[in-house]
């Protein structure tokens, strides 16, 4: 897969070289390329923002050097025609989740562009929209400062579903909102820790009766944090595994 991010804090995404991603990127599985925005801007100053047209607090990232540093990503292209799909993170976006990010994993390419301040003059999303397809994402309902952080969480969570990245194939289908239901609690050795044992039925050995239990665990923790995903999860309620 291919990942180019343009930002003007190109040394934020340093920890894309560590751990998962990095290995990922030293296998040869990913082709992750940052720019920096302000190698896109003329003046001496490398200015990539201006004050907001009808007044307003804060600077408008102008549309110039995005322009120009997209152009410059799409003559990369490895084959004739092939475009990425751009995201943009920002909080006003549609909301990021795993089946989104599962089909971004399916994606040959995808460019991040990293706004801050207020955020990007509008003509630049008309503008790349009529050369890539581009999507307004949202981590959720909060204010982060620019794009960084939030691009480094997507590309978490799209290149560990890449095949070959994970290595046992089978956590990805056991965690959290895959199947839409929250995890089960864990434990490890020793058996009583601070006074308090593991469940017992963990160290029974009765593999359907700690399936269950798992299952009963997840409807009860998804009830409790995030009631909202019990419909979609098709659980019936507390015994809708019986
Ligand atoms: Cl994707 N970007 C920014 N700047 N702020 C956010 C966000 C993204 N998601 C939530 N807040």
């Amino acid at each position: 897969m291919r990942l180019d991010v343009i930002s003007i804090f190109p040394d934020y995404l340093a920890p894309l070289d560590l751990s998962l991603i990095g290995k990922a990127r030293r296998d040869g599985l990913v082709d992750l390329r940052v720019h920096d925005l302000r190698d896109f801007a003329h003046d001496r100053h490398r200015t990539v923002d201006d004050t907001p047209y009808g007044g307003g607090a804060g600077m408008v990232m102008s549309a110039q050097p995005w322009s120009e540093a997209l152009t410059d990503v799409l003559g990369t292209a490895d084959a004739p025609g092939e475009r990425p799909v751009l995201i943009v993170p920002g909080p006003g976006g549609q909301p990021f989740d795993q089946a989104m990010a599962r089909e971004l994993s399916g994606r040959g390419w995808l460019a991040f562009a990293c706004g801050r301040y207020e955020g990007i003059d509008e003509r630049v999303y008309e503008w790349a929209a009529e050369r890539m397809e581009v999507r307004v994402v949202s981590l959720g309902d909060y204010v982060l400062n620019g794009g960084e952080v939030a691009a480094m969480a997507m590309i978490e969570a799209v290149v560990r579903l890449l095949p070959g990245v994970v290595g046992n194939a089978e956590s990805l289908v056991e965690e959290s909102h895959e199947g839409g239901l929250l995890e089960y609690p864990l434990y490890t050795k020793p058996a009583e820790w601070d006074g308090r044992p593991v469940p017992e039925v963990l160290l029974s050995g009765d593999h359907a009766r700690i399936e269950r239990w798992r299952h009963q665990q997840r409807l009860e923790r998804t009830a409790a944090r995030r009631p909202d995903l019990l419909p979609r999860s098709g659980a019936l309620g507390v015994d809708g595994l019986a």
